[in-house]
Protein backbone atom coordinates (compact mmCIF):
# COMPACT_ATOMS: atom_id res chain seq x y z
CA UNK A 1 0.00 0.00 0.00
CA UNK A 2 2.78 2.53 0.30
CA UNK A 3 5.92 2.93 -1.79
CA UNK A 4 8.76 3.80 1.15
CA UNK A 5 10.68 5.65 -1.16
CA UNK A 6 9.73 9.61 -1.18
CA UNK A 7 9.55 11.70 -4.04
CA UNK A 8 11.87 14.10 -5.01
CA UNK A 9 9.21 16.62 -4.11
CA UNK A 10 8.97 14.99 -1.05
CA UNK A 11 12.41 15.35 -0.44
CA UNK A 12 12.80 18.65 -1.24
CA UNK A 13 10.23 19.58 0.59
CA UNK A 14 11.48 17.51 3.65
CA UNK A 15 14.80 18.90 3.32
CA UNK A 16 13.46 22.65 3.34
CA UNK A 17 11.55 22.29 6.35
CA UNK A 18 14.64 20.39 8.26
CA UNK A 19 16.74 23.75 6.94
CA UNK A 20 14.05 26.13 8.26
CA UNK A 21 13.80 24.65 11.56
CA UNK A 22 17.36 24.42 12.05
CA UNK A 23 17.82 27.93 11.10
CA UNK A 24 14.62 30.32 12.27
CA UNK A 25 13.47 28.04 15.35
CA UNK A 26 16.39 26.06 17.28
CA UNK A 27 18.10 29.47 17.70
CA UNK A 28 15.15 30.49 20.79
CA UNK A 29 13.09 27.66 20.99
CA UNK A 30 14.20 27.70 25.38
CA UNK A 31 13.76 31.11 25.21
CA UNK A 32 9.80 31.02 23.54
CA UNK A 33 9.35 28.15 25.95
CA UNK A 34 10.09 29.70 28.86
CA UNK A 35 8.44 32.94 28.04
CA UNK A 36 5.13 31.60 26.37
CA UNK A 37 6.40 33.73 23.26
CA UNK A 38 4.62 33.32 19.80
CA UNK A 39 7.04 33.03 16.91
CA UNK A 40 5.29 35.32 14.64
CA UNK A 41 8.37 35.85 12.90
CA UNK A 42 8.30 32.23 11.87
CA UNK A 43 4.76 31.80 11.48
CA UNK A 44 4.71 34.30 8.53
CA UNK A 45 8.05 32.50 6.77
CA UNK A 46 6.44 29.44 7.07
CA UNK A 47 3.31 30.78 5.36
CA UNK A 48 5.52 32.15 2.49
CA UNK A 49 6.79 28.70 2.47
CA UNK A 50 3.26 27.56 1.49
CA UNK A 51 3.59 25.51 5.07
CA UNK A 52 0.57 27.08 6.57
CA UNK A 53 -1.81 25.20 3.39
CA UNK A 54 -0.22 22.56 2.02
CA UNK A 55 -2.97 20.22 1.89
CA UNK A 56 -5.17 23.33 -0.01
CA UNK A 57 -5.70 23.41 -3.76
CA UNK A 58 -3.63 25.89 -5.63
CA UNK A 59 -6.12 27.69 -6.65
CA UNK A 60 -7.15 28.81 -3.09
CA UNK A 61 -3.21 30.03 -2.48
CA UNK A 62 -2.21 25.82 -1.06
CA UNK A 63 0.50 24.25 -2.05
CA UNK A 64 -1.80 21.72 -3.54
CA UNK A 65 0.26 19.12 -2.01
CA UNK A 66 -1.21 15.68 0.03
CA UNK A 67 -1.43 14.50 3.42
CA UNK A 68 1.70 12.26 3.33
CA UNK A 69 3.65 15.25 1.70
CA UNK A 70 2.32 17.64 4.42
CA UNK A 71 3.74 15.44 7.46
CA UNK A 72 6.48 14.61 6.54
CA UNK A 73 7.16 18.62 6.50
CA UNK A 74 5.20 19.13 10.05
CA UNK A 75 7.68 16.29 11.56
CA UNK A 76 10.18 18.37 10.55
CA UNK A 77 8.93 21.56 12.52
CA UNK A 78 7.86 19.27 15.22
CA UNK A 79 11.18 17.83 15.87
CA UNK A 80 12.53 21.16 16.89
CA UNK A 81 9.63 23.19 18.27
CA UNK A 82 6.43 21.34 19.02
CA UNK A 83 5.17 24.37 20.02
CA UNK A 84 5.36 25.89 16.43
CA UNK A 85 4.11 22.74 15.09
CA UNK A 86 1.13 22.75 16.89
CA UNK A 87 -0.04 26.17 15.18
CA UNK A 88 1.21 24.78 11.77
CA UNK A 89 -0.96 21.42 12.62
CA UNK A 90 -4.14 23.57 13.48
CA UNK A 91 -4.37 25.65 10.57
CA UNK A 92 -3.33 22.99 8.57
CA UNK A 93 -5.74 20.21 9.37
CA UNK A 94 -8.21 21.79 11.09
CA UNK A 95 -8.99 25.26 10.02
CA UNK A 96 -8.17 25.22 6.02
CA UNK A 97 -9.16 21.17 5.28
CA UNK A 98 -12.52 21.61 7.10
CA UNK A 99 -12.98 25.10 4.59
CA UNK A 100 -11.71 22.57 1.33
CA UNK A 101 -14.47 20.24 2.26
CA UNK A 102 -17.13 21.92 3.86
CA UNK A 103 -16.55 25.47 2.85
CA UNK A 104 -18.50 27.26 -0.24
CA UNK A 105 -16.70 28.68 -3.23
CA UNK A 106 -17.44 32.14 -1.74
CA UNK A 107 -16.08 31.17 1.65
CA UNK A 108 -12.98 29.50 0.11
CA UNK A 109 -11.86 32.68 -1.59
CA UNK A 110 -12.91 34.85 1.08
CA UNK A 111 -11.22 32.98 4.19
CA UNK A 112 -9.38 30.28 2.69
CA UNK A 113 -6.90 32.00 0.69
CA UNK A 114 -6.02 33.82 3.09
CA UNK A 115 -5.42 31.28 5.80
CA UNK A 116 -3.38 28.84 2.77
CA UNK A 117 -1.55 31.72 2.00
CA UNK A 118 -0.22 32.24 5.73
CA UNK A 119 -1.45 36.16 5.78
CA UNK A 120 -3.95 34.85 8.09
CA UNK A 121 -4.07 32.45 11.28
CA UNK A 122 -6.84 30.26 11.80
CA UNK A 123 -8.02 28.20 14.90
CA UNK A 124 -10.63 25.55 15.40
CA UNK A 125 -12.98 26.56 18.77
CA UNK A 126 -14.95 23.04 19.85
CA UNK A 127 -14.00 22.47 23.85
CA UNK A 128 -16.18 24.32 26.43
CA UNK A 129 -15.60 24.37 30.14
CA UNK A 130 -18.32 21.13 30.45
CA UNK A 131 -17.72 19.59 27.07
CA UNK A 132 -14.60 18.11 26.55
CA UNK A 133 -14.84 14.15 25.27
CA UNK A 134 -18.08 14.72 25.52
CA UNK A 135 -17.57 16.62 22.48
CA UNK A 136 -22.05 16.71 21.68
CA UNK A 137 -22.38 18.56 25.18
CA UNK A 138 -22.01 22.33 23.96
CA UNK A 139 -23.95 25.15 25.51
CA UNK A 140 -22.72 27.94 23.23
CA UNK A 141 -25.91 28.57 21.30
CA UNK A 142 -26.51 30.65 17.75
CA UNK A 143 -30.15 31.99 18.15
CA UNK A 144 -31.33 33.03 14.13
CA UNK A 145 -32.51 36.14 13.50
CA UNK A 146 -33.62 37.61 10.01
CA UNK A 147 -30.24 37.17 7.92
CA UNK A 148 -28.03 36.53 10.88
CA UNK A 149 -27.52 34.73 13.70
CA UNK A 150 -26.77 35.71 18.00
CA UNK A 151 -23.99 33.75 19.49
CA UNK A 152 -23.63 33.47 22.84
CA UNK A 153 -21.28 31.47 25.11
CA UNK A 154 -17.89 30.76 26.13
CA UNK A 155 -15.11 28.29 24.35
CA UNK A 156 -12.36 27.09 25.96
CA UNK A 157 -8.61 25.37 25.48
CA UNK A 158 -8.93 27.08 22.10
CA UNK A 159 -5.51 26.87 19.90
CA UNK A 160 -4.23 29.66 18.37
CA UNK A 161 -7.22 31.22 20.13
CA UNK A 162 -5.23 34.58 20.43
CA UNK A 163 -3.18 35.25 17.53
CA UNK A 164 -5.96 33.78 15.44
CA UNK A 165 -8.00 36.33 12.92
CA UNK A 166 -10.02 33.66 12.14
CA UNK A 167 -12.52 30.84 14.02
CA UNK A 168 -14.26 28.15 12.85
CA UNK A 169 -16.48 27.74 15.30
CA UNK A 170 -19.14 24.73 16.66
CA UNK A 171 -22.48 25.71 18.30
CA UNK A 172 -25.60 24.24 19.34
CA UNK A 173 -28.63 25.52 17.12
CA UNK A 174 -31.04 23.67 17.93
CA UNK A 175 -30.79 22.32 21.38
CA UNK A 176 -33.60 19.46 21.35
CA UNK A 177 -31.67 17.77 18.48
CA UNK A 178 -28.44 16.72 20.13
CA UNK A 179 -25.60 16.28 18.30
CA UNK A 180 -27.49 16.35 14.96
CA UNK A 181 -28.43 20.06 16.46
CA UNK A 182 -24.90 21.94 16.42
CA UNK A 183 -24.01 24.16 13.49
CA UNK A 184 -20.20 25.69 12.10
CA UNK A 185 -19.61 28.93 11.60
CA UNK A 186 -16.64 30.93 10.59
CA UNK A 187 -16.12 33.59 12.99
CA UNK A 188 -13.78 36.55 11.81
CA UNK A 189 -12.39 37.76 14.95
CA UNK A 190 -12.91 41.38 15.10
CA UNK A 191 -16.81 40.72 15.11
CA UNK A 192 -18.53 42.94 17.80
CA UNK A 193 -19.34 41.14 20.42
CA UNK A 194 -16.02 38.16 20.95
CA UNK A 195 -14.20 38.39 23.32
CA UNK A 196 -10.51 36.60 23.84
CA UNK A 197 -9.28 35.80 26.82
CA UNK A 198 -6.43 35.60 28.71
CA UNK A 199 -3.65 33.84 27.33
CA UNK A 200 -3.50 30.25 29.85
CA UNK A 201 -0.49 29.50 31.62
CA UNK A 202 0.60 26.09 30.26
CA UNK A 203 2.64 23.26 31.17
CA UNK A 204 3.82 22.58 27.46
CA UNK A 205 3.76 23.65 23.69
CA UNK A 206 3.67 27.11 25.92
CA UNK A 207 5.03 28.97 22.62
CA UNK A 208 1.60 28.22 20.90
CA UNK A 209 -0.96 30.38 22.53
CA UNK A 210 -4.71 28.98 23.84
CA UNK A 211 -7.25 30.98 25.45
CA UNK A 212 -10.89 30.92 26.00
CA UNK A 213 -13.16 32.75 23.95
CA UNK A 214 -16.64 34.43 25.30
CA UNK A 215 -19.36 35.19 22.56
CA UNK A 216 -21.90 38.26 24.28
CA UNK A 217 -24.59 38.87 21.47
CA UNK A 218 -22.42 38.15 18.71
CA UNK A 219 -23.87 38.54 15.61
CA UNK A 220 -22.97 36.59 12.61
CA UNK A 221 -24.41 36.83 8.83
CA UNK A 222 -26.24 33.36 7.82
CA UNK A 223 -23.30 33.06 4.97
CA UNK A 224 -20.85 32.57 7.36
CA UNK A 225 -22.42 29.07 8.76
CA UNK A 226 -20.80 25.93 7.12
CA UNK A 227 -22.85 23.56 5.66
CA UNK A 228 -26.41 23.41 6.26
CA UNK A 229 -27.52 24.06 10.57
CA UNK A 230 -27.33 20.71 11.97
CA UNK A 231 -23.92 19.19 10.42
CA UNK A 232 -21.66 20.52 12.52
CA UNK A 233 -20.94 17.82 14.44
CA UNK A 234 -20.18 15.69 11.72
CA UNK A 235 -17.89 18.21 9.99
CA UNK A 236 -16.07 18.63 13.67
CA UNK A 237 -15.23 14.44 14.08
CA UNK A 238 -14.32 14.42 10.31
CA UNK A 239 -12.28 17.19 10.83
CA UNK A 240 -10.87 15.74 13.63
CA UNK A 241 -9.96 12.71 12.05
CA UNK A 242 -7.62 14.28 10.08
CA UNK A 243 -6.39 16.75 12.85
CA UNK A 244 -5.32 13.28 14.63
CA UNK A 245 -2.59 12.21 11.97
CA UNK A 246 -1.26 15.89 12.82
CA UNK A 247 -1.18 15.53 16.67
CA UNK A 248 0.62 12.28 15.78
CA UNK A 249 2.76 13.41 13.70
CA UNK A 250 4.07 16.17 16.37
CA UNK A 251 4.11 13.49 19.13
CA UNK A 252 6.37 11.57 16.15
CA UNK A 253 8.65 14.58 16.20
CA UNK A 254 9.05 14.85 19.94
CA UNK A 255 9.80 11.56 19.87
CA UNK A 256 12.63 11.42 17.48
CA UNK A 257 14.25 14.90 19.18
CA UNK A 258 14.47 12.78 22.43
CA UNK A 259 15.95 10.01 20.60
CA UNK A 260 18.34 12.39 18.89
CA UNK A 261 19.52 13.65 22.22
CA UNK A 262 19.31 10.92 23.96
CA UNK A 263 21.95 9.10 21.46
CA UNK A 264 24.19 12.00 21.25
CA UNK A 265 24.46 11.97 25.25
CA UNK A 266 25.24 8.49 25.36
CA UNK A 267 28.19 8.71 22.81
CA UNK A 268 29.63 11.42 24.74
CA UNK A 269 28.76 11.27 28.77
CA UNK A 270 31.36 9.21 30.24
CA UNK A 271 30.74 7.06 33.92
CA UNK A 272 32.46 3.94 35.16
CA UNK A 273 35.12 5.03 31.88
CA UNK A 274 33.00 4.64 29.35
CA UNK A 275 30.46 6.17 27.29
CA UNK A 276 27.38 5.36 28.99
CA UNK A 277 25.75 4.07 25.55
CA UNK A 278 28.00 1.23 25.73
CA UNK A 279 25.96 0.05 29.09
CA UNK A 280 22.89 -2.27 27.94
CA UNK A 281 20.58 -0.16 30.46
CA UNK A 282 21.24 2.63 27.94
CA UNK A 283 21.50 0.71 24.48
CA UNK A 284 18.32 -1.24 24.96
CA UNK A 285 16.26 1.62 26.33
CA UNK A 286 17.65 3.83 22.86
CA UNK A 287 16.92 0.82 21.16
CA UNK A 288 13.13 0.38 22.23
CA UNK A 289 12.60 4.10 21.55
CA UNK A 290 13.77 3.82 18.10
CA UNK A 291 12.02 0.60 17.24
CA UNK A 292 8.63 2.63 18.89
CA UNK A 293 9.45 5.44 16.63
CA UNK A 294 9.76 3.51 13.22
CA UNK A 295 6.25 1.57 14.17
CA UNK A 296 4.44 4.74 15.30
CA UNK A 297 5.51 6.28 11.66
CA UNK A 298 4.35 3.79 9.99
CA UNK A 299 0.94 3.82 11.38
CA UNK A 300 0.96 7.46 10.75
CA UNK A 301 1.84 7.04 7.11
CA UNK A 302 -0.69 4.51 6.68
CA UNK A 303 -3.79 6.80 7.98
CA UNK A 304 -2.31 9.53 5.95
CA UNK A 305 -2.03 7.54 2.63
CA UNK A 306 -5.55 6.00 3.49
CA UNK A 307 -7.17 9.64 4.03
CA UNK A 308 -5.48 10.32 0.64
CA UNK A 309 -6.60 7.36 -1.60
CA UNK A 310 -10.13 8.36 -0.45
CA UNK A 311 -10.47 5.34 2.07
CA UNK A 312 -11.73 5.02 5.47
CA UNK A 313 -9.00 6.35 8.24
CA UNK A 314 -11.04 6.55 11.07
CA UNK A 315 -9.83 3.77 13.29
CA UNK A 316 -6.36 3.98 11.34
CA UNK A 317 -5.52 7.78 12.33
CA UNK A 318 -6.77 7.39 16.58
CA UNK A 319 -4.78 4.30 16.25
CA UNK A 320 -1.68 6.63 14.56
CA UNK A 321 -2.65 8.76 17.67
CA UNK A 322 -3.00 6.75 20.68
CA UNK A 323 0.50 4.78 19.99
CA UNK A 324 2.24 7.86 18.31
CA UNK A 325 1.55 10.06 21.76
CA UNK A 326 2.63 6.97 23.83
CA UNK A 327 5.67 7.08 22.28
CA UNK A 328 6.47 10.48 22.31
CA UNK A 329 5.84 10.73 26.28
CA UNK A 330 8.01 7.61 26.70
CA UNK A 331 10.86 8.35 24.59
CA UNK A 332 10.69 11.98 26.33
CA UNK A 333 10.76 10.72 30.10
CA UNK A 334 13.66 7.88 28.73
CA UNK A 335 15.63 11.20 27.58
CA UNK A 336 15.62 12.79 30.91
CA UNK A 337 16.31 9.69 32.67
CA UNK A 338 19.52 9.07 30.30
CA UNK A 339 20.64 12.73 30.62
CA UNK A 340 20.20 11.79 34.75
CA UNK A 341 20.86 15.14 36.46
CA UNK A 342 21.32 17.48 33.28
CA UNK A 343 18.23 16.41 32.15
CA UNK A 344 16.19 17.80 35.16
CA UNK A 345 18.19 21.52 34.56
CA UNK A 346 16.08 23.34 32.05
CA UNK A 347 19.38 24.67 30.18
CA UNK A 348 19.33 21.18 28.06
CA UNK A 349 16.30 21.47 26.86
CA UNK A 350 14.94 18.05 27.06
CA UNK A 351 12.61 18.27 30.22
CA UNK A 352 10.42 20.45 27.54
CA UNK A 353 10.00 17.29 25.25
CA UNK A 354 8.79 15.60 28.69
CA UNK A 355 6.28 18.38 28.76
CA UNK A 356 5.49 19.05 25.03
CA UNK A 357 4.42 15.44 24.75
CA UNK A 358 2.08 15.27 27.28
CA UNK A 359 -0.50 17.18 25.63
CA UNK A 360 -0.38 14.71 22.42
CA UNK A 361 -2.21 12.24 24.78
CA UNK A 362 -5.04 14.78 25.53
CA UNK A 363 -5.81 17.41 22.89
CA UNK A 364 -8.11 16.89 19.63
CA UNK A 365 -9.06 13.62 21.83
CA UNK A 366 -7.69 11.45 24.55
CA UNK A 367 -6.25 8.61 24.63
CA UNK A 368 -9.00 7.09 26.08
CA UNK A 369 -10.93 8.42 23.50
CA UNK A 370 -8.81 6.75 21.06
CA UNK A 371 -9.54 3.64 22.26
CA UNK A 372 -13.08 4.40 22.49
CA UNK A 373 -13.29 4.92 18.61
CA UNK A 374 -10.95 2.34 17.69
CA UNK A 375 -12.95 -0.38 20.07
CA UNK A 376 -15.75 1.17 17.90
CA UNK A 377 -14.32 0.80 14.93
CA UNK A 378 -13.51 -2.76 15.46
CA UNK A 379 -17.01 -3.99 16.54
CA UNK A 380 -18.65 -2.90 13.98
N1 LIG B 1 -16.73 10.68 11.87
C1 LIG B 1 -17.86 11.14 11.33
N2 LIG B 1 -18.99 11.34 12.02
C2 LIG B 1 -19.00 11.00 13.30
C3 LIG B 1 -17.86 10.49 13.94
C4 LIG B 1 -16.69 10.34 13.17
N3 LIG B 1 -15.55 9.90 13.70
N4 LIG B 1 -18.16 10.26 15.22
C5 LIG B 1 -19.44 10.61 15.37
N5 LIG B 1 -19.94 11.08 14.22
C6 LIG B 1 -21.28 11.62 13.97
C7 LIG B 1 -22.18 10.55 13.51
O1 LIG B 1 -22.78 11.06 12.36
C8 LIG B 1 -23.19 10.35 14.61
O2 LIG B 1 -24.41 10.34 14.02
P1 LIG B 1 -25.29 9.00 13.87
O3 LIG B 1 -26.06 8.95 15.16
O4 LIG B 1 -26.10 9.24 12.65
O5 LIG B 1 -24.32 7.84 13.71
C9 LIG B 1 -23.08 11.57 15.50
O6 LIG B 1 -21.83 12.20 15.15
C10 LIG B 1 -23.07 11.28 16.99
O7 LIG B 1 -22.07 10.36 17.21
P2 LIG B 1 -21.88 9.57 18.56
O8 LIG B 1 -23.19 9.10 19.07
O9 LIG B 1 -20.82 8.55 18.28
O10 LIG B 1 -21.32 10.68 19.54
P3 LIG B 1 -20.76 10.52 20.98
O11 LIG B 1 -21.41 11.57 21.79
O12 LIG B 1 -20.83 9.09 21.42
O13 LIG B 1 -19.25 10.97 20.82
C11 LIG B 1 -16.90 10.67 20.51
C12 LIG B 1 -18.32 10.31 20.07
C13 LIG B 1 -16.61 10.36 21.96
C14 LIG B 1 -16.02 9.82 19.60
C15 LIG B 1 -16.67 12.16 20.23
O14 LIG B 1 -17.43 12.96 21.09
C16 LIG B 1 -15.22 12.56 20.33
O15 LIG B 1 -14.44 12.37 19.39
N6 LIG B 1 -14.83 13.20 21.48
C17 LIG B 1 -13.50 13.78 21.60
C18 LIG B 1 -13.57 15.18 21.15
C19 LIG B 1 -12.24 15.75 20.84
O16 LIG B 1 -11.42 15.15 20.15
N7 LIG B 1 -12.05 16.98 21.29
C20 LIG B 1 -10.87 17.69 21.02
C21 LIG B 1 -11.28 19.02 20.47
S1 LIG B 1 -10.04 19.84 19.64
S2 LIG B 1 -8.69 20.16 21.02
Amino acid sequence: MIDFALTETQELIQKTAHEFAVEHLAPNVIDRDENAEFPYKQIKLMGELGFMGMMVPKKYNGAGLDTLTYIIALEEIAVVEAATSTIMSVNNSLVCQLLVDWGTDTQKDQYLKMLASGEKLGAYSLSEPQSGSDASNLKTHARRENDHYIINGTKNWVTNGINSDIVILFCVTDKDLGSKGISAFIINKETAGLVTGQKEDKLGIRASDTCELYFENCKVPIKNRIGDEGIGFEIAMKTLRGGRIGIATQALGIARAALESALTYAIERKQFGKNIGSFGAIRNKLADIATEIDAARLLIWRAAKLKDNGESFIKESSMAKLYASTVAMKAATDCVQIHGGYGYMREYGVERLMRDAKITQIYEGTSEIQQLVIGRELMK
